[in-house]
């Protein structure tokens, strides 16, 4: 089965409703399938932002060219897995002098509206995190923190360091201490998370925390952009909960539409759970 029979199969689950409704529910499940994710990535110069995204993501990055400005632009990479486009943000700011806060915090409040989440990274050996800190509560407004994502990066770099392929206990323990030290800095909504990219250590439950704290229609669009081995059957699961979620909200929002015939709405309320089992075995199909 491809897209297109996928689509067959949600037609057919469709078919007592009249036409237009009918229509109306595709075009929002079309939607759906063709979300486009944004995802910002901040921290620090050096914190492993670009070795962490080539590590979660298994996407052809094609660049796209930003007009230079004389603001600070971030950066953006587009890319692709099987059709399907998503995008990363790279945004400046962090470790800057204070002095552009303002111009940052102009950039933020207008790129993050847009954006389904933002990765923070803090270096692991990080320990002036007074520039973070007030970043966080300086430029993000409260009304975003819950896209917030604080990763602990290098996460190998923690005391005591050795070159073995994997952590001691007491390192463990230290990272433990950082997380909790980074919860009562900055207070943030989703909890924090670990990860060495070195030791490919920390990103399955990185991942997803990630896939969790993504809006419902964002998740199954991301989960397919990941690298093979970070589809986790828990990931997979929880995109196409949310996908299945956001169908039956679809069709919820069309039947409480006002001036829908009773009827209708009737059918509409008859059919809806059928349509989201559909939309849940249909899922792998088009994710
Ligand atoms: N030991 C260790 N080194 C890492 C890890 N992740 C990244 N690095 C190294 O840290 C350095 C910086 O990594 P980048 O991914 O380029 O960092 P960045 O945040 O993208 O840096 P900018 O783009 O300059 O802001 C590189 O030399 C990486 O190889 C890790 O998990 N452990
Ligand atoms: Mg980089």
């Amino acid at each position: 089965m491809n897209n297109s029979e996928g689509l067959k199969s949600f037609r057919q689950s469709l078919s007592g409703l009249p036409q237009w409704a009918s229509e109306r529910i595709l075009q929002q499940i079309n939607q759906l399938t063709d979300y486009e994710p944004v995802i910002g990535i901040m921290g620090k110069t050096g914190t492993g932002k670009s070795s962490l995204c080539n590590a979660l993501f298994a996407g052809e990055v094609s660049p796209v060219s930003d007009v230079a400005a004389c603001t600070r632009e971030p950066l953006r990479f587009r890319f692709q897995v099987g059709g399907r486009f998503m995008t990363l943000m790279d945004l400046p700011g962090i470790g800057e002098s204070g002095a552009r806060d303002t111009e940052y915090a102009a950039l933020y409040r207008e790129q993050l509206p847009r954006l389904d989440l933002v990765l923070w990274l803090i270096k692991a050996d990080d320990r002036a995190l007074a520039v973070d800190e007030h970043f966080y509560h300086k430029v993000i407004g409260e009304a975003y923190r819950h896209k917030v994502l604080f990763v602990i990066s290098q996460a190998d770099k923690v005391e005591p360091t050795s070159s073995d392929n994997k952590l001691s206990t007491e390192q463990k323990k230290n990272i433990s201490r950082k997380i909790g030290l980074l919860h009562e800095l900055f207070q943030p909504v989703n909890p924090v998370c670990a990860v060495s990219v070195r030791l490919q250590w920390g990103l399955r439950v990185m991942t997803e925390r990630m896939i969790r704290c993504l809006p419902r229609e964002a998740s199954s669009s991301v989960v397919s952009q990941l690298s093979a081995p970070l589809r986790t059957d828990a990931v997979n699961k929880k995109a196409c909960d949310d996908f299945g979620e956001t169908v039956g909200s679809v069709l919820d929002a069309v039947s409480a539409m006002p001036l829908i015939p009773a009827p209708v709405r009737t059918i509409i309320q008859t059919v809806r759970d059928t349509v989201v089992s559909v939309a849940r075995a249909v899922w792998s199909f088009f994710f």
